[in-house]
């Protein structure tokens, strides 16, 4: 850590940095078995952050024993629901209090603003623990009004229990450590199961810094492990024996993967994956209103969000005014460290990410399309590029059907009785889609012909923990947040007794 990041720390972030991060297994810090540890970078600057110690298959398999024998014989089996409700809310108060460090340990390790991260990531990470904490006392069965046609004449009490899956495996992404890891851990803790949290490869820490709030929260050793490594320890957790479910956040290529490993135990499987997500703009949208919300629908995050609305589909009466608009919106949007309080578009998070977007910008520009703003690396240092409007593309270009997770999107105008909902729905994913419109059964009937888990209407982003979300087609496998993640995390025992 150095410059601007040495003095912009609290002491407590900075004593954070200072040491090998170790494993968190069956309520102790531990090296990994083969002693190896791996290097977490300031995206910032590509300088060293901090040393983490390196799992993999042999630190999987201790955690998942740690895991089972806290979930078969542990405290945690036999907690009454109010109690779990206690620990977990207690996470997120312990959460608030710290929002301000954990803000400051994403911005360093991820590259976004400490501020965003503070009262974005951190803030919502604990309004998720607030609220699963609250379904802990809430998991309820139902008494079944049974006929039995095979039993005439005998009597029965038939009800149903719903019960924790057992072990459950949560591989995170990097582009929300902290906010994806509690999308699982809150309601799979909620519903009893015990955990195994694999964060990702370039953001490991602020998963070692909840494993500490896990600790003096007071949960039982082995009801939450945290183990930090590569693909490879993640492949080995999706392919254990001993576990029961895996929840994974990545990419789709890799989802279809964990799919294939899951098969040895037929565990059960939730995927959120990747997006290509239309943003839809009719002429008679709220002008400067769809401007501001387009612009935020994909560069939010740097544009490494899964619901990015990266394909911008413009009415065409009002198409020049409005990429100009938005491109001149983008070209002001501050550059710099998440340390900077002024910084309102970050880096991406790695090397590889920063050759995968410019790798993207090249093939787009080579394809015929035109930068309205944007189009390259910006600066020498750390691994930013520039927030980039694309127009006269085809729908055939690279950078109109992958996921590009940079600051990227690509403009098209449409014809308001040429079919636009064919256009929007023609992509393998189909996890969100964005309408502007003041007409409001437009709206809705566009939303209902939409093939996406989330629909904004005159807003994007509207995310809320009550509400579900998860992808259509192959942007994922059941939901997450609200009750549908509870039911996720959660099995129904059907028990009928003879009175
Ligand atoms: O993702 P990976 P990467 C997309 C986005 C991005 C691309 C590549 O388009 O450009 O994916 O990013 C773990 N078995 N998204 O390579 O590899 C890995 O260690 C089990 C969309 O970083 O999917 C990390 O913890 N786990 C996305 C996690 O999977 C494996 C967020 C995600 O990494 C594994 C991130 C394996 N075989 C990227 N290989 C979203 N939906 O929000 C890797 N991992």
């Amino acid at each position: 850590m150095t410059g601007v990041a040495e003095q912009a720390v609290s002491a407590k972030v900075r004593d954070f940095l200072a040491g090998t991060k170790l494993l968190y297994i069956d309520g102790r810090f531990v090296d990994a078995a083969s002693g190896r540890t791996f290097v977490t970078y300031d995206p910032a600057t590509g300088e060293h952050l901090a040393d983490v110690a390196h799992g993999e298959a042999a630190d999987i398999d201790r955690a998942v024993r740690a895991a089972r024998r806290a979930f078969d014989e542990g405290p945690w089996a036999s907690m009454k629901p109010n109690e779990r409700e206690r620990l977990i809310w207690r996470v997120g108060d312990l959460l608030t209090e710290r929002a301000a460090d954990f803000g400051q340990l994403e911005a360093l390790d991820n590259g976004k603003s400490a501020a965003i991260a503070s009262a974005v990531d951190t803030a919502w990470a604990a309004d998720v623990f607030r609220y699963y904490a609250g379904w802990a006392t809430k998991i309820e069965g139902s008494t079944v009004n049974v006929s039995m046609p095979f039993a005439p004449g005998g009597q029965f009490h038939a009800y149903t229990l719903r019960e924790p899956v057992g072990v459950c495996g949560l591989i995170v992404p990097w582009n929300f450590p902290l906010l994806m890891a509690s999308w699982k851990l809150a309601p799979a803790l909620a519903a009893g199961n015990t955990v195994i949290l694999k964060p990702a490869e370039q953001t490991p820490l602020t998963a070692l810094m909840l494993a500490e709030i896990f600790e003096e929260a007071g949960f039982p050793p082995g009801v939450v492990n945290v183990v930090p490594g590569f693909g490879d320890a993640g492949a080995a957790l999706s392919a254990h024996e001993d576990v029961d479910k895996i929840a994974f956040t990545g990419s789709t290529e890799v989802g279809k993967k964990i799919v294939d490993a899951a098969r040895g135990n037929l565990k059960k499987v939730t995927l959120e994956l990747g997006g290509k997500s239309p943003n839809i703009v009719f002429a008679d949208a709220d002008f400067d209103a769809a401007v501001q919300g387009s612009l935020n629908a994909w560069l939010f995050n740097h544009g490494q969000c899964c619901v990015a609305g990266t394909r911008l589909y413009v009415e065409n009466t009002i198409f020049e005014r409005f990429t100009q608009a938005v491109a001149e919106a983008a070209s002001k949007v501050k550059i710099g460290p998440g340390l900077d309080p002024t910084t309102e578009l970050g880096p991406l998070v790695s090397q590889e990410q920063l050759d995968r977007v410019t790798g993207y910008l090249r093939d787009g520009l080579t394809d015929g399309a035109r930068a309205l703003t944007g189009g390259r690396r910006w600066g020498e240092t750390g691994y930013f590029v520039e927030p980039t409007v694309l127009v006269d593309v085809k729908p055939e270009f690279s950078v109109v059907r992958e996921e590009i997770f940079g600051p990227v999107v690509a403009a098209m105008p449409f014809d308001a009785d040429d079919g636009i909902v064919t256009a929007a729905n023609s992509s393998i994913y189909g996890l969100a889609a964005g309408i502007w419109t003041r007409d409001i059964s437009k709206a809705h009937r566009t939303a209902r012909l939409l093939k996406a888990g989330s629909v904004w209407i005159n807003q994007y982003n509207g995310f809320d923990t009550a509400m579900p979300f998860g992808g259509y087609k192959q942007s994922g496998w059941g939901r997450e947040l609200g009750g549908a993640a509870v039911d996720l995390y959660t099995q129904t025992k059907a028990v009928n007794v003879a009175l």
